[in-house]
């Protein structure tokens, strides 16, 4: 049992892991998978790191029963996973390929037999190629295939999913694949990030619709990644600073959703960049969702940019890093949760993802130890149980990762798992951290028993 936690989460709290097709399926030339963004990045020199690639990755796609088994060791309630799109239609639209959907009907009742509940991501980043090739999502049609890619999952596994996620982290889709070129399709222009942006929101709110129509019963949200940008002084350049960087990270996709608009003043510094807005999208946009996905991993420290920029991140001293070199602040967490139940007053959220990258290894009695990422979890959760006793509507929380993966451009090079995987093996070796989540999550309902009793 946590020592930092004091509060204990509601018994009907949902314990959960995440993953995403492309960074734990591998088999991408099987059963009629046509190639995605992400297969063209890997291949292209220079884009990540090692050439690492998707291609086998954890190899989840021909041991998913064998993961399915870690998943009801650790006692979870839900896993998390994404459906790669380009296995369903290689060719981005048109022909539905029946041996792609049958690999998740076949993962859904492996699942829902080991009384785990599936979270089903619909696009976590692999757009098929051809539809880049088409104009990608900086193109509006590109919301039309979306569709049709909903419609065809949804009329596959709509009797037995309970939990659809449209998107995940339409911002680092937005910036870091269209508007810098670190992750694919590797664009880089502003313009086609917040065009992507505003079809990834639309496409959401027009998936919102075909699932309720052939997922009747089911619940539908979207994760964003969100963070708590503090200003490094009371000084109101500062505050301004870190009133951008909140427009950016969160306020240009939690006010669209929930509100209906785009914020003023982010819209009026973007006036040039901005995408065409028709009639009736915002409405569409901000559809009524059940949930709001939150992924968080840190919370940046922002001060006012004395070379002439919006805002500069200040490195903070006095806090511990992860692997990725991102601090670790779970405040930010709780006054995150706080303040999303504050200003949008979602109906329920999850935690989607949360987690750490750390530089695991196997000893040589065969363990893998990692203090580190325990007491990251920890302290995490303990944020988290905190804003619920607040009185937050917090529904669920998902590790991030079930297994080390896929880490984009970091390629392998990057541990989130609670299961090492020995990558030249693919043999999974579960974490210290797999057994204190094992533990905690049996604390948890065992405490909710005893007061029920
Ligand atoms: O691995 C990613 C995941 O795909 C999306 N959220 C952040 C994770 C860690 O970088």
């Amino acid at each position: 049992m946590s020592s930092q936690l004091t509060q204990p989460f509601p018994a009907d709290f949902v314990w959960g892991a995440a993953t995403a097709a492309y960074q734990i399926e591998g088999a991408v030339n099987e059963d009629g998978r046509g190639e995605s963004v992400w297969d063209r990045f890997c291949a292209t020199p220079g884009k990540v790191r090692a050439g690492d690639s998707g291609a086998v990755a954890c190899d989840f796609y021909h041991r998913y029963r064998e993961d399915v088994a870690l998943m009801r060791e650790l006692g979870l309630d839900a896993f998390r996973f994404s459906i790669a799109w380009p296995r369903v239609l290689p060719d981005g639209r048109g022909r539905v390929n029946a041996a792609g959907l049958d690999f998740y009907d076949r993962l859904v009742d492996e699942l829902l037999g080991s009384g785990i509940a599936p979270y089903v991501t619909l696009f976590h980043w692999d757009t098929p190629q051809a539809i880049e090739d088409a104009g990608g999502w900086p193109s509006r049609a590109t919301v039309d295939a979306f569709c049709e890619y909903v419609e065809a999952v949804s009329q596959r596994l709509g009797d037995r999913v309970g939990r659809w996620i449209t998107h995940n982290e339409p911002w680092v889709v937005s910036w870091v694949g269209h508007g810098w070129g670190h992750h694919a399709p590797g664009r880089e222009s502003e313009a086609d990030a917040l065009a992507t942006a505003h079809h990834l929101l639309l496409s959401h709110g027009r998936a919102v619709e075909i699932l309720r129509r052939n997922s009747p019963g089911s619940q539908v949200g979207i994760t964003l990644n969100l963070d708590t940008p503090y200003p490094a002084s009371d000084s109101p350049e500062d505050a301004a600073a870190a009133r951008w960087v909140d427009g950016m990270h969160n306020r240009w996709f939690l006010d669209p959703l929930f509100r209906g608009e785009y914020p003023e003043d982010m819209a009026e510094a973007w006036a040039a960049l901005v995408p065409e807005v028709r009639d009736g999208d915002l409405a569409t946009i901000s559809r009524a969702i059940d949930f709001l996905g939150v992924n968080n991993y840190t919370s940046p420290l922002v001060a006012a940019d004395t070379n002439g920029g919006r805002s500069r991140i200040v490195r903070r001293n006095d806090v511990d890093r992860t692997d990725m070199g991102w601090e670790v602040v779970p405040e930010g967490l709780h006054d995150l949760l706080l303040r999303l139940h504050r200003d949008y007053r979602p109906g329920a959220l999850y935690v989607t993802e949360n987690g750490a990258a750390y530089p695991d290894v196997r000893g040589h009695d065969g363990h893998v130890r990692d203090a580190e990422r325990q007491s990251y979890l920890e302290a995490y959760l303990a944020g988290a149980a905190r804003a619920v006793a607040q009185g937050v509507p917090l529904r669920g929380y998902f590790a991030w990762s079930l297994l080390d993966n896929f880490e984009w451009a970091w390629g392998y090079w990057k541990r989130f798992g609670l299961v090492y995987v020995d990558y030249p093996t693919l043999e999974r070796v579960p974490k210290g951290s797999f057994y204190w989540y094992r533990d905690f999550i049996a604390a948890q309902r065992a405490r909710a028993a005893e007061e029920a009793a």
